[in-house]
């Protein structure tokens, strides 16, 4: 076996301390601990959307510079949460422009007398430009939704009598031009004889409902002025010791000490360090290891990282606690290995829609579907198709389930798409994803697109630029992007690390027709390998299934059509699966919202599961297959048996 030495943790980890990253500053999760606290901004915000015909009243009549119920009627507004859903009116749920957020909160008073202490706002993720006032005062402008970003407000706050009362303003909008990610196009209506003057249409080449708003939570949170701004972690296992590499970068002064404790999941200290940067050995260290593919998976350890300083005002101390998986990662020119082990992606694709809060953040959901998760015995997803909330990454990492992390690069479908300013907005977008999410052992492979139109030679040099560019913002991780092109079009497939392919046959080619599943697919898989030889996930497959509809024989829309055209799949998949194909994810974990369109009914029916997250005939069918593959494929080989329901036939 020829190994491609793309992604060795043990060579490559140390190469990642020298690569930093181009954005300034680090973007670790805010969290409590003896130096630092939060104040979830969650809960009712005032919110209005400008309706006036250039959508730029807001800014005209400045509406951050007093609270917004003074410049006209505000609505409340949950957040987290979608703003489409939560209204009756229609515009609202369609609405393209500015929309506006405001919330008071008042601060303790520590935060704002202590002048050792840092106020930072940090925004989860505001879909898609965004710009924030903290009472009136301009203070922070972002692109792009599903990722976070913050300002230190410090300034703002710490300047007089009590109380500190702070109203922050953050004017959203959810409009998608050429260069933003996903893109969009708006089309006036300029046929007056069917539509009223300034009509517009905001077109999008994806297929999910533009979700917009306040969907993360935002929140205030404190650090000491010094402070450990970052914290970049790689593994490699040498022997049975496992190596952690650790790079700390600390902001607000040049004097400090940093000491690094490793502590297992006992909380005894395993190896310890000092310094900006090092190297902890674990002799006979656990290893981070998939669901299902090992009898202790998800094993972490604490980095605990405590700093101590001088500064002009006294000495100031600051912890950090980062959970670490230690893994090893490799790719050959048929096999993924995880810790030296062939693993097989036996999982899902997911969308983080659901009822009235759209794509709002939700604890009850984000348990659910990984009690749902492990109930199927999957132990993947693809995070399709934009980087989905922090939250749902450290659930992965608790719980073993591997994830390909998709930046928004969906529905680059138009040759206007690959152009210069899109280029550096994409490979920003990567720098952001790679800032946020490399900590994560669960997060095993870069997806830089979905779909792009990859049959194009300007989306080749744009792909291979932007996939050049997260290999050097991470060397230690596979990169990738789903194709949908044929083998000898793709322009881009020659610069992935493993080739993903979205493949509907019987669905949108030869409708009906599920006989041919099987040659079709087989070809699809021999003609790639035999071009590329790289291990190839099948990223995509399904059919539509409306939950409750039966028909024998079986016909499209119905659970038995969508169940037989998934087990034509599966015989292909079982054959080339001991070969080179390395993993199969459904499209859809769950049926989710989409744009209205004469082809779907209300949204896109291909979940496994309900937007309820009621199980189709289908997903016992899948359910079935991930166990079984799991038995097949475990280290050491022992029957894994699920932990979820009492009355199951694998119990
Ligand atoms: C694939 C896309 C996915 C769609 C799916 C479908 O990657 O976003 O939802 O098709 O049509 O091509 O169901």
């Amino acid at each position: 076996m020829a190994l491609r030495t793309l992604v060795a943790w043990s060579a490559l980890g140390l190469l990642l301390w020298r690569c930093a990253l181009a954005l300034q500053g680090g973007m670790l999760y805010p969290q409590e601990s003896p130096s630092r606290e939060r104040k979830e901004l969650d809960g009712l915000w005032s919110f209005r959307a400008d309706f006036s015909g250039n959508r730029r009243r807001g800014f005209e009549e400045q509406w951050y510079r007093r609270p917004l119920r003074e410049s006209g009627p505000t609505l409340d507004m949950p957040v987290p949460s979608s703003f489409n859903d939560i209204g009756q009116d229609w515009h609202l749920w369609d609405f393209v422009g500015w929309v506006w957020y405001e919330r008071e909160v008042i601060l303790p008073e520590r935060w704002t007398q202590d002048l050792r202490t840092r106020v930072v706002l940090r925004i989860g993720s505001a879909h898609s430009y965004a710009i924030v006032w903290v009472n009136g005062v301009d203070m922070l402008e972002h692109e792009g939704g599903y990722l976070p970003f913050e300002a230190d407000i410090s300034n703002l706050v710490q300047v007089g009598p009590l109380p500190s009362r702070l109203r922050i303003t953050i004017a959203i909008n959810n409009t998608l031009t050429p260069t933003t990610l996903p893109p969009g196009t708006i089309q006036y209506m300029n046929d007056t004889s069917k539509y009223p003057k300034g009509y517009f249409v905001q077109n999008i080449y994806f297929d999910f409902f533009n979700y917009a708003g306040l969907q993360r939570s935002v929140l205030l949170y404190t650090t000491p002025t010094t402070y450990i701004d970052d914290i970049t972690v790689t593994t490699s296992v040498e022997q049975d010791s496992g190596l952690v590499n650790y790079q700390i970068s600390v902001k607000g002064s040049n004097l400090f000490e940093l000491e690094v404790r490793l502590l297992d999941a006992e909380n005894k200290v395993v190896a310890n360090g000092t310094g900006t940067q090092g190297q902890l050995k674990v002799p006979g260290a656990s290893l981070w290891w998939p669901y299902l593919m090992h009898e202790r998976p998800a094993y972490l350890y604490s980095l605990e990282v405590r700093l101590t300083a001088q500064t002009s005002l006294g000495p100031v101390s600051d912890f950090y606690s980062l959970p670490v998986g230690i893994r090893t990662m490799a790719v050959t020119e048929s096999q993924f290995l995880i810790n030296g082990k062939p693993f097989y992606f036996h999982g899902v694709n997911k969308h983080e829609d659901a009822d009235i809060r759209g794509k709002g953040f939700d604890w009850p959901l984000l348990v659910k579907d990984f009690n749902l998760l492990r109930w199927l015995g999957a132990n993947a997803f693809r995070t399709s198709h934009y980087p989905y909330a922090e939250e749902v990454l450290q659930m992965c990492d608790r719980h073993g389930i591997v994830v390909i992390d998709e930046c928004p690069g969906v529905g680059l479908a138009l040759p206007q798409f690959f152009n210069n300013v899109s280029l550096h907005h994409h490979m920003r977008v990567m720098e952001e994803v790679v800032r946020r999410d490399k900590n994560h052992p669960a997060v095993v492979m870069w997806s830089v697109a979905n779909e792009p139109a990859s049959h194009l030679e300007s989306a080749g040099y744009y792909l291979k630029m932007v996939i050049a560019h997260t290999k050097a913002l991470d060397p230690s991780r596979p990169v990738t992007f789903v194709t949908k092109s044929s083998y000898s079009a793709d322009k881009a497939a020659p610069y992935v690390d493993v080739i993903c392919l979205n493949s509907y046959y019987s669905w949108y080619h030869d409708f009906g027709h599920l006989e041919l599943i099987q040659r079709q697919l087989t070809t699809q898989f021999e003609n790639w390998y035999k071009t590329y030889q790289k291990p190839i996930i099948q990223s995509e497959y399904g059919a539509e299934a409306i939950a409750g509809f039966h028909q024998d024989p079986p016909l499209m829309f119905t659970e038995e059509y969508q169940k037989s055209l998934l087990e034509q799949y599966h015989v292909v998949l079982d054959q080339k699966r001991r070969k080179y194909v390395v993993g199969e994810l459904i499209w859809n974990f769950a049926d989710f919202m989409t744009e209205q369109s004469p082809l779907r009914v209300l949204g896109n029916k291909k979940g496994i599961f309900t937007r309820q997250r009621q199980p189709k005939s289908a997903a016992f069918l899948l359910r079935e297959r991930y166990w079984k593959i799991a038995n097949e494929t475990r280290y050491p080989h022992s029957v894994a048996k699920s932990q979820c329901l009492e009355n199951s036939a694998f119990t």
